[in-house]
């Protein structure tokens, strides 16, 4: 038969990166069949992706319009010619205002390699002048080499490509500056608020800010607090900081581990000014003969305290001087006064309070000087004795000065300080006595509109029982009090009132109340309060 004799080509081995249809290599039957005519073939491929196995190739021949066939083995054996010669991407640093660029390894496989590139990303933020770094891990693998799991790295590149992103524009404080603060607490300590801004942007963002805050009190290179804030602007609160000088330092970070920092030094002083206790008064100062005394201002306060000295180390003054703390009286000084006393800390803080005296001279000093005079007469012109006269600051503490006399006269000797002083006038009288219930029923009457009093005026101050302006069923209560004993009329002060006539309007009467309206040789008027009958 002649099938028999188409003879193959021979069997052959070549390489997986040769081409298997070139059939100059694997062979051509027409060399040994030169009878036969019209050859082709048909492969049947066991080739794996690396173009690795073997195939089976059917030749067929035609002779005498007859075709034959017969088998052809080409077995394919792996051969690499890829050399592992890859260019990665290089590494890259911009700011974070600059795209992050993306390039592909290139590399040049053999023919029978087949390759494949993958990449992941991890991001990462580190403190340090870098902001963001991202980690780009490249793989390539040639499949025809790489066996999974086999433990062998043959057919496997890896690289990291390292894409650094960089901000190196640390916080800025908005101010940083040293700090003055009162120590007003009574433990000598001062609360304060303190308050810290920075601004900082990332890509015109901005930035979250940690913060981290020193604390060295008294400035001494041991920090004795730390503590931990978030926040652009950041506040807290520290109560009872010593007097003395602390600092603070403020370290402000940006995400990108910039910082920034601001020392500061806090002052803590005493700022609150002491409290004095003077003696209410003072027994006489009198001058010797020389008419020249020199007095301790120690002698007139009894006490002092203060929130950061102590009451020994206070010093007592005639001035907010410390040094002026010995006084000279003369002549100039004679007379009833409330004499300013200070009393000063060792910061300088200083506060005042009266003591009420009398310098009175023993040698010849001039007796004109000084000296407060008038004359207390009721609205008839008839003089009021037994009216005594007090000053003082308010109605518990007054110091008597004179009492009128007969003719209505009264004189005391006064010199004036700073010191304001209220005068008072009373008497050593039962307003109970003085009053009958006619002055009662006049009242009710003139409240009825029953009745119209001579010199109204007049009449409406002494019906004014109570001293609020108004004429009304209160000031019959009032004096009703007064007739029963129950009340002292008025709010307590007195039985009358004092007017004087006003300076810039005689047809006015001025209440006199305190003493620098006063004027020597004034004439005084009273009204006696709830006297009413003589107005009728
Ligand atoms: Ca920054
Ligand atoms: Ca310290
Ligand atoms: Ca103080
Ligand atoms: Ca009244």
């Amino acid at each position: 038969m002649a099938d028999n004799n188409l003879q193959c080509p021979a069997d052959i081995t070549i390489g997986c990166c040769n081409d298997y249809n070139n059939t100059d290599l694997t062979g051509h039957p027409m060399m040994n069949n030169p009878s036969f005519a019209n050859f082709t073939y048909e492969d049947e491929l066991h080739l794996n992706q690396c173009n690795e196995g073997y195939l089976i190739r059917t030749w067929t021949g035609v002779i005498e319009n007859s075709s034959y066939e017969c088998e052809q083995l080409i077995t394919m054996e792996y051969q690499s010619t890829f050399d592992g010669n890859i260019q990665w991407p290089s590494d890259w640093e911009g700011s974070c205002m600059d795209e992050i660029p993306f390039s592909m390894p290139v590399y040049d496989p053999g023919f029978c390699d087949l390759m494949a590139y993958s990449h992941s990303d991890d991001t990462i933020y580190i403190q340090g002048s870098v902001c963001m770094e991202i980690l780009r891990n490249w793989k390539i693998i040639d499949w025809c080499k790489y066996q999974p799991n086999s433990g062998s790295d043959l057919g496997l590149w890896e690289h990291t490509q390292v894409l650094k992103i960089v901000e190196s524009d640390p916080p800025v404080f908005e101010s940083c500056s040293e700090w003055e603060v009162d120590a007003m607490n009574d433990n000598c300590t001062a609360d304060f608020e303190f308050h810290k801004k920075v601004t900082d942007e990332n890509c015109g963002e901005l930035s979250e800010i940690n913060w981290k805050v020193q604390l060295d009190f008294n400035n001494d290179w041991t920090l004795d607090s730390t503590l931990t804030l978030e926040g652009g602007e950041v506040n807290f609160e520290i109560k009872n900081l010593p007097i003395g000088t602390h600092s603070i330092k403020w370290i402000a970070y940006d995400p990108c581990g910039n910082a920034s920092q601001c020392m500061e030094l806090i002052q803590v002083a005493d700022a609150k000014p002491p409290t004095p206790f003077c003696y209410l008064s003072f027994p006489t100062v009198l001058m010797p003969l020389s008419n020249m005394l020199e007095v301790n201002a120690d002698m007139f306060v009894k006490d002092a305290i203060d929130n950061c000295s102590e009451t020994t180390d206070l010093i007592h003054s005639w001035s907010p001087d410390p040094a002026d703390s010995i006084r000279v009286f003369d002549c100039d000084d004679i007379g009833y006064q409330f004499i300013p006393l200070y009393t000063i800390d060792e910061t300088g803080n200083n506060d005042f309070c009266f003591v009420f005296t009398r310098v009175v001279n023993h040698g010849d000093c001039s007796s004109t000087f000084n000296i407060v005079n008038g004359e207390i007469l009721d609205y008839t012109g008839n003089p009021m004795s037994g009216i005594q006269l007090g000053l003082g600051n308010n109605e518990f503490n007054i110091h008597y000065v004179d009492t009128t006399a007969q003719d209505g006269i009264f004189s005391f000797p006064y010199h004036q300080t700073l010191a304001d002083p209220s005068i008072y006038f009373s008497e050593t009288y039962d307003p109970a006595l003085a009053y009958t219930t006619l002055d009662l029923v006049i009242l009710q009457r003139y409240l009825l509109g029953l009745n119209k009093p001579n010199r109204k005026d007049e009449f409406l101050l002494a019906a004014d029982i109570n001293e609020d302006h108004q004429i009304n069923l209160y000031d019959l209560f009032e004096l009703r009090n007064i007739i029963l004993g129950i009340g002292q009329g008025g709010n307590g002060v007195s039985g009358f009132r004092i007017f004087m006539k006003d300076p810039l309007d005689p047809e006015k009467q001025l209440e006199i109340k305190s003493l620098k309206k006063f004027e020597t040789g004034l004439e005084l008027r009273a009204v006696r309060k709830g006297n009413l009958s003589r107005f009728f």
